[in-house]
């Protein structure tokens, strides 16, 4: 149906509705409540026809399960929101670098713990993260809904999440960067993590004064070797390149024809390291210093070949972790940098692998390089080098075309009809442009733009990262909400944008707002729901989530009991509505307490959960999960115990009393 024919339709059925209306209400006295009919509602709230067909398209009737997923990051929340589409329901949170207590991750539970513990910074104990692009995994180009990465950029972490039971399984701190940005990316079939740094310094976390800046202080790519079947990351197979010290940006991997290839863009080619407090007149901010130049350099990575050079051992250690140096780089030519306009941010690869759209902060252009173009200019040997040796390929030679989109141009996605959406910050606005040959004909020129509420970041289509992108919706991520919502103090949400880009040409629509009041959102996937298919409860009594597999020392109906070993005491506990086994706990103050739990329960949604008063612990017990708290008991007292989820009927009675007799 055509956006005309819908309005039709609209006003037929309010037409129909308000007959329906007057008809019944006719001779019953008004005592129905039919009275309130579609119509009536629409001019009593001063909808237009426009926010009605907006309503039909995103209003999800209970029950109704939405079509597609989107995974955003949370931000410096460190999380990641779940929200299904096109409702805009929040459906979850998942505690990533952040502690979750409704998950009770963070809160006791050891496997939770430990993976805080790799975000330890000496003696730092990190308990928070800045997620900023999530990436889901592909099979063939396409989003396979097994797992979801993400970034910390605070900290230069990655995280691992099992979409089987949308929980964090692995946090892992890049050995050289002490932030990243440009991660999580994957290869087509999830070989690799890709995890780009951000503002450069010493590699390792080291030490050297900004003097030496062009010397001593470095970029990176790392590059996260996955192993599917484990469900993590193998450290032990996984590789850095060493990169010249600009600040390296977003980074997007190749597909289809440019698979094996890797892209990342910069922004402080200029080697900008800000204001000397010693010497203001004889230096520059960053504000100005890293845009004082024309030109970035794109980073074009033969990752094909470094898996190579890296596998024959041709790296260095830096911090434990095989690096390929700068130096080695260059002599194997995995690396190559062409200009790209001011400041850019996004680079993003079209769905065919073919074009690399990368677009200037301060350019109103999209610049579109073409891949077949940059192969043929690397076979020609480049036009001369940068001051670190990296040959330089000449940008008209690499350049397929330049679309004036407009002011603030940040990230570029993609849809099903050959047209591609380019964030514009400054002039918050959606631009839709269209893809020349092979997409579409009458290519590289803006389609038309959307005005968007505030500031819009990233944008996001539907499977938009794929080799096949759905279009149909497009979420814009915007920083700014301003008279969007009720301000709940001078902390304003952020603002997601729901847009129906299903119609061609110039026609978007704006359909829904959805406030985001945790945390900044940069980035998002959005994938078709069908693709996912998590567990309702765990696949058996005793199953452990952090190792995906039954515990064959889980506590059982019948096992259950408190064992004294020396000061040691273990406290093995069933759960099922509407009791703990045991109810009593009784130990000695000083004593080291090891708690397993069991949730016996395989009913769906049967979740319990177990939180002790005064001890900083919580923990959630899905259907079927185990899990095990070790503490001290420290604080003498009488502690209360109970079930943290309202189970049933009978739930307040879900307690226990755990006795911590003081010390003689
Ligand atoms: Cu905020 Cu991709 Cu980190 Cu742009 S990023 S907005
Ligand atoms: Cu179990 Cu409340």
């Amino acid at each position: 149906m055509s956006r005309f024919q819908r309005s039709i339709f609209i006003v037929a059925v309010i037409s129909s509705l308000s007959i329906l209306s007057a008809a019944c209400s006719t001779g019953s006295n008004g005592g129905s409540s039919v009275s309130s009919g579609a119509l009536d509602i629409a001019i009593e709230r001063g909808l237009s026809d426009s926010d009605i067909n907006a309503a039909l398209m995103t209003y999800t009737p209970s029950g109704q399960i939405d079509e597609y997923i989107m995974f955003a990051s949370g931000g410096h929340g460190g999380q990641v929101f779940v929200i299904g589409m096109p409702s805009m329901r929040l459906l979850k949170t998942i505690g990533v670098f952040t502690p979750e207590p409704w998950q009770g991750y963070g809160y006791g539970d050891e496997s939770h713990d430990a993976l805080f513990e790799s975000g330890k910074v000496g003696d730092n104990e990190l308990t928070w993260g800045d997620t900023h692009h999530p990436a889901l995994s592909e099979t063939a180009g396409d989003y396979d809904g097994q797992f979801l990465f993400i970034n910390d950029k605070a900290n230069a972490r990655v995280a691992v999440i099992d979409l089987r039971d949308f929980e964090t399984k692995q946090t892992l701190k890049n050995p050289l960067a002490v932030n990243d940005h440009g991660g999580t990316f994957v290869t087509p079939d999830t070989e690799w993590v890709i995890e780009g740094g951000q503002y450069s310094a010493p590699l390792a976390w080291d030490y050297a004064p900004l003097d030496d800046f062009s010397t001593e202080y470095r970029g990176m790519i790392t590059f996260w070797k996955f192993d599917r079947s484990a469900g993590r990351i193998n450290e032990n197979a996984s590789f850095a390149i060493e990169l010249p010290p600009y600040w390296q940006d977003v980074c997007d991997s190749g597909k289809k024809v440019s698979q094996g290839w890797v892209f990342c863009n910069s922004i402080n080619v200029e080697m900008a390291t800000g204001m000397d407090p010693d010497d203001p007149e004889g230096s520059e901010p960053f504000e100005s210093g890293v845009s004082a130049g024309e030109n970035d350099y794109l980073h074009i990575i033969n990752l094909e070949k470094a898996v190579e050079v890296a596998a024959a051992g041709n790296t260095v250690e830096v911090n434990g972790f095989p690096m390929i140096t700068l130096d080695t780089a260059v002599e194997e030519d995995l690396l190559f940098f062409t200009p790209e306009p001011k400041s850019p941010h996004g680079v993003d690869i079209a769905p065919g692998g073919d074009y690399i759209v990368v677009s200037g902060k301060l350019d109103p252009h999209v610049t579109v390089y073409s891949f077949e173009k940059i192969q043929e200019a690397i076979a020609a040997g480049g036009i001369g080098t940068d001051d670190y040796g990296v040959k330089l390929l000449d940008f008209d030679q690499v350049v397929e075309a330049q679309v004036e989109v407009g002011l603030g141009p940040l990230h570029t996605q993609f849809d099903d009809q050959g047209y591609a959406y380019t964030s514009l910050f400054l002039d918050s606005d959606v631009a839709r442009w269209s893809l020349g040959d092979p997409y579409r004909e009458d290519g590289w020129k803006l389609e038309g733009t959307l005005d968007i509420h505030y500031n819009i970041g990233h944008l996001v289509t539907a499977e938009g990262d794929t080799v096949s992108p759905d279009g149909k919706y497009l979420v814009a991520l915007n920083k700014w909400s301003l008279d969007r919502f009720f301000h709940p103090g001078p902390l304003y949400p952020q603002n997601f944008q729901l847009v129906d880009i299903s119609q061609p040409g110039d026609q978007m629509q704006l359909l829904y707002d959805m406030p985001v009041g945790n945390g900044e959102p940069h980035y998002a996937q959005i994938i078709k729901a069908d693709k996912l298919s998590p567990y309702t409860v765990y696949p058996e009594v005793g199953w452990d989530p952090s190792t995906m597999a039954v515990d064959p020392d889980a506590p059982q109906i019948g096992t259950e009991g408190v064992i004294r070993d020396g000061d040691n005491v273990t406290v093995n506990m069933t759960l099922v509505r509407s009791h703990f086994t045991p109810e009593r706990v009784e130990v000695r103050q000083g004593d080291h307490v090891t708690w397993n739990l069991t949730n016996v329960e395989m009913s769906e949604d049967a979740t319990h959960g177990f939180a002790i008063a005064g001890y900083n612990i919580n923990l959630s017990l899905e259907p079927g999960e185990t899990a095990t708290v070790e503490f001290d008991a420290t604080e003498d007292g009488v502690f209360t115990y109970y079930c943290t989820e309202f189970c049933s009927a009978l739930h307040l009675e879900m307690a226990g009393y755990f006795l911590v007799e003081p010390e003689e």
